[in-house]
């Protein structure tokens, strides 16, 4: 049975990856580096060095550990400029009324995050009182597909993971919660993320009765 639900932010809640993605097209685009849309697709759910190393690569480019610094820091600042304009309006169909329908039934709600601003983004959508807790990448060492976020997640909500759901769309986030004992439900194309029990085009899908049975 399940006692709680545990959600990733970027493209399960929210469409932040087209800021990501302005904020990474910038930098490459300084650096002469060509960067695409579906270069981005390769991004979602990579934590911020990953990605950049990602995109060094498809350059040709090594830097400096401190050169790497100085251009995520540069990318977060722009980033960050980009959603600053995020309001509730941002927020997915269907999330307030599945999370208050998974309150109506004692599930717990959580968050599980490769963002370092997902305390920021959850706050500007107005939904950071609805989590009982939130695990960022702020508070972990290694970044998804490695279980930790999720575990974490699960530790904060005092839920074991066989009873936690996670809720994904990347890849690397499915895997991470597989490796976490949990079940994973997929937001996106059931092609591109098998290892989900289920897949959903979108949050808006998801229906309770279909959680509580997984
Ligand atoms: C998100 C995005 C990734 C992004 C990562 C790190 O993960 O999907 O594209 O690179 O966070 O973000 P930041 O630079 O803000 O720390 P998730 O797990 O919320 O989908
Ligand atoms: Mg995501």
């Amino acid at each position: 049975s399940c006692r709680a639900v545990i959600f990733d932010l970027d493209g399960v809640l929210t469409d932040t990856a087209i800021y990501h993605f302005y904020a990474w097209k910038a930098l490459a685009d300084e650096l002469g580096i060509n960067f695409t849309e579906h270069d981005n697709e390769q991004l979602k759910g990579v934590d911020r060095l990953g990605s950049l190393r990602w995109i060094l690569q498809k350059g040709g480019l090594t830097l400096s550990e401190a050169e790497e610094a100085r251009l995520m820091q540069q990318k977060n600042a722009h980033y960050l400029e980009l959603i600053d304009h995020i309001t509730p309006d941002n927020l997915y169909p269907g999330v307030t009324a599945l999370f208050t329908q998974l309150k109506r039934h004692g599930i717990k709600i959580g968050l599980a995050s490769a963002s370092k601003n997902a305390a920021f983004v959850v706050e500007r959508l107005g939904i950071a009182a609805q989590f009982d807790y939130i695990a960022d990448a702020n508070q972990v060492l290694n970044s998804k597909p490695d279980p930790e976020v999720f575990l974490l997640a699960a530790k904060g909500l005092a839920v074991a993971p066989q009873y936690c759901i996670g809720v994904e769309d990347a890849l690397a986030g499915i895997e991470a919660i597989n490796r976490a004992g949990m079940k994973a439900i997929g937001i996106g194309d059931a092609k591109v993320l098998s290892g989900a029990i289920r897949v959903y085009p979108a949050v808006k899908a998801i229906t309770l009765e279909e959680l509580l049975s997984v």
